[in-house]
């Protein structure tokens, strides 16, 4: 990995608010602050282009294009949610983008949970969740050499909804935030530092049996009767587990099995079972 000296870019949008703390292991790290940007996860992929091989890290008080999966978006008010992304450069654990969407997961709980009273639950494959609403997603991205088809950079970007808020009509049932769901105000500097260096710190745990454990844990959709939705197809299906790749295991109304790697599940209100 080479990484060049500390660059923290606010320019205009200079954002004293946001104070992160890494530590002296990570002082080389270019992080780049922005107090209003499109995407960070596209500002990443901007400068992985640009500095190939390098990490980095992309954090912004407000999103005017924040992303999710599938050409979704993610709702990212000025200073009321944390939008961060961490660009790794290719390699081995940057190839298993399934395996850093999970890893992200784990990571992302324990930081939340070690700065507010809250038991955080995953929705398989990149959702967080409390008391049954979303708190929070990560979109794990690449970019892939298209001649020698390697990956040579994945950013993985998390948003997490921080403090207490209206949210938008669409999002009002199915939305919360760490403030709204415990009271407590957290500043979002402590959980942006804590995400980031447990991440760093332990990347070589990405694919491994105990984050997948992990990860099954805290999964709460294990056992649930489950609606797969796949382009504009759904079908119903019972979830019986998450496999050693963090792959969902499916029976499904007619009693086949099926595995999921990628795609999206819904809970069915009912078991319909
Ligand atoms: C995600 O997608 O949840 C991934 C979100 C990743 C956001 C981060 S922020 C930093 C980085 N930069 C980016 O541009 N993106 C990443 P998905 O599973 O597709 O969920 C999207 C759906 O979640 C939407 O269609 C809404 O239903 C819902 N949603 C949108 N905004 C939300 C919010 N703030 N809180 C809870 N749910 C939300």
């Amino acid at each position: 990995m080479s990484q060049k000296k500390k660059e923290t870019v606010c320019g205009e949008s200079r954002t004293p608010s946001l104070n992160i703390n890494l530590g002296e292991k990570y002082r080389d790290l270019p992080i780049f602050i922005y107090k209003t940007i499109d995407s960070t996860n596209l500002r990443a992929k901007l400068y992985a282009k640009e500095h190939p091989g390098e990490r980095a890290v992309f954090i912004a008080e407000e999103q005017t294009m924040g992303r999710g999966r599938l050409g979704r978006s993610f709702d990212s008010k000025a200073g009321l949610g944390l939008y961060l992304s961490i660009l790794l450069e290719g390699g081995t654990c940057a190839s298993d983008a399934i395996g850093i969407t999970t890893y992200m997961g784990t990571v992302a709980k324990d930081a939340i949970e070690e700065e507010a009273p809250l038991d955080v639950k995953i929705k398989w494959v990149n959702d967080l969740f409390v008391g049954g609403r979303k708190l929070g997603g990560i979109l794990t991205e690449g970019g892939i050499d298209p001649e020698t088809g390697k990956l040579l950079y994945s950013v993985t970007g998390i948003g997490i909804n921080i403090l207490d808020r209206e949210f938008p009509e669409e999002l009002r049932d199915i939305a919360t935030s760490i403030e709204g769901e415990c009271g407590k105000k957290v500043d979002t500097g402590a959980i942006a530092s804590n995400i980031i260096t447990k991440f760093l710190d332990s990347l070589h745990l990405v694919g491994t049996r105990e984050i997948v454990d992990k990860y099954r844990r805290a999964s709460f959709i294990i056992g649930k009767a489950v609606r797969v939705i796949k382009g504009t197809s759904t079908y119903p299906a019972y979830v019986d587990g998450i496999d050693d790749s963090c792959r969902l295991i499916l029976t499904l109304d007619d009693g086949t099995r099926e595995i999921l790697s990628t795609g999206e599940v819904s809970i069915r209100p009912v078991n319909l079972n």
